[in-house]
C-alpha cells in the first residue's frame, strides 16, 4: 500500500508525527479553501486519529470564514478554528487536498513558519510544497493518502474518524462510480463501514438532501443548457450558466449548486461538462468534466485553476459568454 509514495517518506511523516506526541506541541492542520468533502473530511478524520495517539495542542483550519455547508457536517468540527486563530509557528503543519499554496490563502505563510511540514494530496499538479510531500495521483480521495498513513501510526478508525473519512471517500469518488475507485478504495470503505458508521444515513444526507427551491434553481439552469457538438474537437461540450439571481430568486445558499454539475455531465452527446457558477460580477467558479476523452485539468490549469484529467475548475472573469468562449478555444 504504498501507492508510488516512497516508504523513505512514509517513514519520515511517521516520525514527525510521532515527534508531536507531547505535551506543548502545537499542531496545525489545513485543508484548501472552499472545503468539499474531501479537504474537510480528510482533515477531520486525520484529526482524531492523531488524538487518539495523544497529540493535544490539535488545530484546524481553512481559509476564509468557517461556514462548512450543512450537507458536510460532520464529527470533530469543533476541532475548526478561523485562519487569524492558527499557531504563527506550528511544530507540525499538515495540509490536505491542496493542489497549490494558493488554495491555502493566508495559511499558506505557516509552510514558512512551520518547524516541519506535510503535504497529503492526490492531485497530480501538486507541485510538492511541503518539506515533506505524500503525493498520490492515483489515490481517489486524499482521505486515501492520509488513511494509509493513520494505519501505518497504528491508529484504529472509531466511528467518529470512520465516518469523516468515509465523507471523503464517498464525495471524491462520486459514491464509488469514477475510475480511480481501485480495489483498495473498497477495502478501506469496508475497513471504515465495519466501525458502525450508517452509510445511508450519510449518503443521504450529502447527497439525496436538497431543498425545494434548489429543485427548482436546478431546473431552471438546466432548461437554459446549451450543447455544442463541435466543440472539443467534436467530442461536444455541454455548458450551464447558474447567476446569483437565479440563487436569490430561489432563495438558495451557493453550495446547493456543487451537486448541480453532476446533472449536466451526464449529457449523453458531450465529452465535456462545463458549469458556471457566479461568485460575483465578472467572477465565476467554473466546474469542468471531462469523460475521458479530454483532459480538462489541463483547460484549468492553462486558465488559472487546477484538478484532475476528468475533473478540474478555475475562476473565470468577464462575461459568462467569453469565459465559455475561453474553455472552448483551449479545447479545440
Ligand atoms: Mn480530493
Amino acid at each position: 500500500m504504498s501507492g508510488g509514495i516512497a516508504e523513505r517518506d512514509w517513514a519520515e511523516a511517521v516520525a514527525a508525527i510521532k515527534a508531536v506526541i507531547r505535551p506543548g506541541a502545537q499542531v496545525l492542520l489545513a485543508c484548501h479553501v472552499n472545503p468539499d468533502g474531501d479537504a474537510l473530511g480528510s482533515m477531520l478524520g486525520f484529526a482524531q486519529g492523531l488524538q487518539q495517539l495523544g497529540v493535544t495542542g490539535l488545530q484546524c483550519s481553512f481559509p476564509g470564514p468557517l461556514n462548512v455547508p450543512e450537507p458536510l457536517h460532520m464529527p470533530a468540527m469543533d476541532l475548526l478554528i478561523p485562519e487569524e486563530k492558527a499557531y504563527e509557528a506550528p511544530d507540525l503543519l499538515v495540509t490536505f487536498d491542496a493542489a497549490s499554496i494558493s488554495r491555502l490563502g493566508a495559511l499558506a505563510r505557516r509552510l514558512d513558519t512551520a518547524a516541519m511540514s506535510i503535504v497529503l494530496d492526490h492531485h497530480a499538479s501538486n507541485s510538492g510544497f511541503g518539506k515533506l510531500s505524500l503525493v498520490d495521483p492515483d489515490a481517489a480521495a486524499t482521505a486515501v493518502v492520509a488513511a494509509r498513513l493513520l494505519e501505518r501510526l497504528g491508529v484504529a478508525f472509531d466511528p467518529a474518524i470512520a465516518e469523516c473519512l468515509y465523507i471523503a471517500l464517498v464525495t471524491d469518488t462520486g459514491s464509488f462510480k469514477f475510475d480511480l475507485t481501485t480495489p483498495e478504495v473498497h477495502e478501506l470503505a469496508a475497513r471504515l463501514v465495519g466501525s458502525g458508521i450508517r452509510v445511508g444515513e450519510i449518503s443521504r444526507r450529502i447527497f439525496d438532501t436538497r431543498p425545494f427551491g434548489a429543485v427548482k434553481l436546478f431546473g431552471e439552469v438546466l432548461g437554459r443548457a446549451t450543447l455544442d457538438p463541435a466543440a472539443a474537437k467534436g467530442g461536444g461540450m455541454v455548458t450551464a450558466v447558474a447567476t446569483l439571481d437565479d440563487l436569490a430568486k430561489h432563495n438558495q445558499p451557493g453550495y446547493v449548486l456543487e451537486a448541480l454539475i453532476d446533472s449536466v455531465r451526464c449529457t449523453a452527446e458531450a465529452d465535456v461538462a462545463c458549469l458556471l457558477k457566479q461568485v460575483a460580477v465578472n467572477e465565476w467558479a467554473v466546474s469542468l468534466r471531462s469523460k475521458g476523452g479530454v483532459d480538462v485539468s489541463a483547460v484549468a490549469v492553462a486558465l488559472g485553476g487546477g484538478g484532475h484529467r476528468l475533473a478540474a475548475g478555475f475562476t473565470g472573469r468577464g462575461s459568462a459568454g467569453e469565459v465559455i468562449e475561453a474553455v472552448r478555444a483551449h479545447l479545440a
